[in-house]
């Protein structure tokens, strides 16, 4: 695509969005401000400059959080399946403004349009899931141990829940815990990455609107914008019950500690380093789809990429090849471009990164077998644009154990049982996502049981990518142990309140104590 069109559909995109060249980063719904730095955000499609963005100071903070203090008075008393109904609205004018969205995340972020499209998929989707989810929010009932008692536990929403997301989900990760937590009568704050600025005023355009449209308080939703020091706002401050963080590992260890000094609760969605294991069972073609889908997508950064292939011996050389040949037809280019399969990193930052990673993968014995490298020429002005590239190693090489955010798949070799995949699969810190590809039953059922993978995702004849918002999504270890999004993860967006209610004319005590006066 011609950078003039590029630029005509930009500018288009950006009106329907009510997104400006310049932006107040801090909102409150209808008020806008924000007296801190300018954030330039520049688009690692082309390397032109989208818009700017001004952070938040402490003060423009304060007058978020009294926002959001007052707007929770009200929201929470409003009936869950009410709340419910506003979160549809929401999700019926995400549908409508699917594609603007969809080219905005493709834009600022660099992911191709089809992806960017789904990310407003999964945007719609927990919509949905939560509008349901707004008439179950329930507990259970026990039966007590003392007569003429009933014990049961309800669920109450907890106050502001505090979000910090990354940049490669810059819209979605917002929405898995933004419509839970407001089903749930929370009020929510978010800072977005601020290398994806303009996503975030992006969604605050459209729910304000939808606040506004049925007369409920603008603090329902809050943005601020800025670099970590905005996020230290949130996490020091013993006002927001619940942080959630997507992002490293690095940056979730500071969260937990932060947070967890306070006694505050975090959900944390950290770094992954996931594989898919390629036993002699394994279907060839589904394995070669699943593994460079997995690896290039999103060129590679997903928390849930692919990055190590475990191949058994018997199968290495054949997924060898058909990895080279699916490789060497993959186009990398404008992600706006739908016959591109492969964008541009987020930023300069990440392409050196990538290029220290394949040094260090090299230096540590590993063997190049796709050759990377970073584009040049027309097209690729923004210096993003790399070649997805393909390493032979071996799973205690330090870079294999590091997460790379990044297209860089690395191939591993095993020999024997399926244990032995199994074991190289784990013998990572981190544990988010987790694929086998294999037609064998026993193989597939041991992978799922406890002594298998041991990722918060386990998938069977599927990539480690993609998963769907209907599932608990999240991981062990140096991943973190949030879940967000579907199943029952509503939970940690609400206080658990165990009641027991006595209605005799005695007051018997629990564990048959005796206290007669
Ligand atoms: C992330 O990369 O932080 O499973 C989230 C997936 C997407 C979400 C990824 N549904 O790949």
């Amino acid at each position: 695509m011609e950078s003039t069109t590029v630029k005509k559909t930009i500018q288009k995109t950006l009106d329907q969005l009510g997104v400006k060249s310049q932006n107040f980063g801090t909102s409150t719904g209808s008020e806008s401000f924000g007296n801190g730095e300018t954030i330039k955000s520049f688009s690692p499609v082309d390397g032109e400059l989208i818009g700017s963005v001004l952070s938040t100071t402490k003060a423009d903070y304060e007058k978020v959080l009294n926002s959001a203090q007052l707007a929770y008075k009200t929201w929470r008393l409003k009936p869950a399946p009410l709340r419910g109904e506003i979160v549809r609205q929401f999700g019926d004018k995400l549908r409508e403004l699917k594609q603007p969205l969809g080219e905005l995340v493709s834009y600022e972020m660099g992911k191709s349009l089809q992806e960017g499209l789904g990310e407003v998929q999964e945007m719609i989707d927990i919509c949905e899931f939560a509008v349901g989810l707004s008439r179950q929010l329930h507990g259970l009932t026990m039966h007590s141990e003392r007569p003429g008692h009933r014990m049961y536990e309800q669920y109450h929403p907890l106050g502001i829940v505090g979000i910090i997301s990354a940049f490669n989900f810059p819209v979605a990760v917002w929405s898995w815990n933004t419509a839970l937590a407001w089903i749930c009568g929370d009020v929510c704050v978010w800072k977005a990455s601020e290398k994806a600025p303009l996503c975030s005023i992006a969604c605050q355009n459209i729910i304000a609107k939808v606040l506004k449209d049925n007369n409920l308080p603008e603090g329902i939703s809050c943005i601020i914008n800025g670099n970590y020091k905005v996020g230290e706002f949130m996490t020091t401050d013993s006002r927001i019950p619940l942080i959630s963080a997507t992002g490293s590992t690095r940056m979730g260890k500071i969260v937990s500690k932060t947070v967890g000094e306070r006694l505050g609760k975090s959900l944390l969605e950290l770094g992954g380093n996931n594989a898919i294991i390629v036993t002699p069972d394994a279907d060839l073609k589904m394995t070669i789809i699943g593994a460079v889908f997995g690896a290039v997508g999103t060129a590679g950064q997903r928390c849930t990429s692919t990055r190590r292939l475990i191949i058994h011996e018997s199968m290495y050389n054949k997924v060898k090849e058909a990895l080279v040949s699916a490789y060497k037809q993959l186009r990398i280019g404008n992600p706006l471009n739908e016959n591109n399969h492969v964008g541009p990193l987020i930023d300069k930052d990440a392409v050196e990164m990538y290029q220290l990673a394949l040094k260090k993968a090299i230096d540590e014995g590993g063997t190049i077998l796709v050759e990377g490298g970073v584009l040049s020429g027309k097209g690729y002005e923004s210096g993003c644009y790399v070649k997805p590239a393909i390493v032979e190693a071996d799973n205690h090489f330090e870079i294999v154990q590091h997460e790379t955010f990044a297209p860089i798949l690395y191939l591993l070799k095993y020999t024997g049982s399926v244990e032995n995949a199994i074991d190289i699969q784990n013998g990572v810190k981190q544990g988010l996502s987790s694929a086998i590809m294999t037609n064998n039953l026993r193989e597939a059922e041991l992978f799922l049981s406890q002594l298998g993978s041991d990722c918060g995702i386990a998938n069977v004849n599927i990539g480690t990518s993609g998963a769907e918002i209907g599932g608990a999504f999240g991981g062990e270890k140096e991943t973190g142990g949030g879940r967000e999004s579907g199943s029952d993860a509503w939970k940690i967006y609400m206080r658990r309140q165990t009641n027991t209610i006595n209605y005799t004319t005695e007051l018997p005590l629990a564990q048959g104590i005796k206290f007669d006066l």
